[in-house]
């Protein structure tokens, strides 16, 4: 089989790179090793910047975001008992979308249906050859029967533990940092406990109350690494989270039966450089941020954003400009966007070693925040997406 690009990985980075590379009249195929309902299944990110809204649109399939989406112009922080909010879209004039990852993932997955574009579920032992050369293959095992893609150029959007990166291990330089925590989340079919999100910096541990629509809510709290989702009844994670809220949300909060409950490992991690010959890296196959600053998926945008782009000079313009330019230009984001997620992470968690000067120092760096409207900015203008 041949094809223009072959995309390993049919999660956001995939789907979106595969839908609008179809609407610049490039060939596309996806692999990806699960099956749909599983990629479904995943509960992940739910705030979307701008960039990311717009790059929805640009692939045809923002109806539904629009719909049902959330505009929030801020979020707030509590601490010290206090809440306090911040105000994003006045000083940034922009917004973020809260719109669950599950269903920008099942948006993509229709648009991609109804155009009649070829994605490979359950596609077993992906294998990565001849990038260096100009005529890449990919081979996959389906049903027993193995297959080889021949095509210009690979799309390795197969996250953290995927292949692709795993394919040039020995070129790569990676940098990382793994945080002596994780966060347990909780969703339910119960009504959010504020319009807008809150960040909560608390002795006991970092708190988000999050939401999905006007009924459905996100919660999470810090726990040890080596905690256990089994650990944690709802009506556990329920009395833990009222104990870090402050008191107008805890009286506030509506309990109910939790529908996922999951505890997720926080690391930042970045591998150098991200374009290998014909092997294109997008997304958390390159990079992972702690959510703390609902980065990840808007990260794994930018890169689409910035792959398509080159991808479609490439092709229309016989140019190679923006593919040797990619790397590059995709690590600044990144690592602008790592800065941040690293920042929020620091300033709202409780770290093993934080001694009484480092706790000192969150909550001034907090202070600073509510009363300086230049601290307000440089939160807001990295919240809502720096350009791209
Ligand atoms: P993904 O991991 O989403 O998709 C990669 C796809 O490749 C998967 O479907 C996988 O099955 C497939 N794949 C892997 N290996 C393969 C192989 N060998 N062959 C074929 N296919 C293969 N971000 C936020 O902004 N906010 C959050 O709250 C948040 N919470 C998260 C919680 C968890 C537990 C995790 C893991 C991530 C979270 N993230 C969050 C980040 C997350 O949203 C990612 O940034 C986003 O999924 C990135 O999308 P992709 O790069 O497409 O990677
Ligand atoms: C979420 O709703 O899952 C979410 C929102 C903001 C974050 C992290 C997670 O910073």
């Amino acid at each position: 089989m041949r094809t223009q690009v072959a995309i390993i990985g049919a999660g956001p980075a995939g789907l979106l790179l595969g839908q609008l590379l179809h609407r610049y009249g490039i060939d596309n195929i996806i692999l990806e090793r699960k099956d749909r309902d599983y990629v479904l299944a995943r509960i992940r990110a739910g705030v979307l910047e701008q960039g990311t809204v717009g790059l929805l649109e640009e692939a045809g399939v923002a109806a539904r975001l629009h719909h049902e989406g959330l505009i929030h112009h801020g979020i707030e922080l509590a601490f010290g008992g206090a809440r306090h909010r911040i105000d994003m879209t006045k000083a940034t004039g922009k917004t973020v979308t809260v719109y669950g990852q599950t269903e920008v993932t099942r948006d993509l997955m229709d648009a991609r249906d109804k155009a009649g574009l070829a994605t490979v579920y359950e596609a077993g032992d992906v294998s990565l050859h001849g990038f260096d050369s100009d005529r890449p293959r990919v081979r996959y095992v389906k049903d027993g029967v193995s297959h080889e893609i021949a095509c210009d150029v690979i799309a390795g959007c197969d996250g953290f533990h995927g292949v692709s990166r795993q394919s040039v291990k020995d070129a790569i330089t990676t940098f990382e940092r793994i945080y002596p925590f994780g966060w347990l989340g909780l969703l339910s079919e119960t009504p959010p406990v504020s319009p807008e999100l809150i960040y909560n910096n608390h002795e006991r541990g970092f708190a988000l109350c999050s939401m999905r629509s006007n009924t459905r809510s996100r919660y999470y709290l810090q726990c040890p690494l080596d905690e256990h989702v089994d650990n944690w009844p709802d009506e556990k994670f329920w009395d833990e989270l009222k104990r870090r809220l402050d008191p107008q949300a805890a009286d506030h909060l509506v309990t109910g039966p939790s529908i996922e409950k999951s505890i997720a490992p926080l690391r930042s991690f970045v591998a150098e450089p991200m374009r290998f010959g014909r092997l294109f890296l997008a997304g958390d196959a390159a990079h992972i941020v702690p959510p703390t600053g609902a980065k990840g998926l808007n990260l794994a945008a930018s890169d689409v954003h910035y792959l398509s782009q080159a991808l479609r000079e490439f092709y229309a313009e016989k140019s190679s400009a923006g593919i040797d330019d990619y790397s590059r230009r995709a690590l600044g984001r990144v690592w602008k966007a790592e800065r941040f997620s690293w920042w929020m992470t620091s300033m709202m968690h409780r770290f093993p070693d934080t001694d009484a000067f480092s706790s000192r120092i969150q909550i001034a760096e907090l202070n600073y925040l509510v009363e300086s409207e230049a601290a307000q900015m440089s939160l807001s203008e990295n919240y809502v997406g720096l350009p791209y």
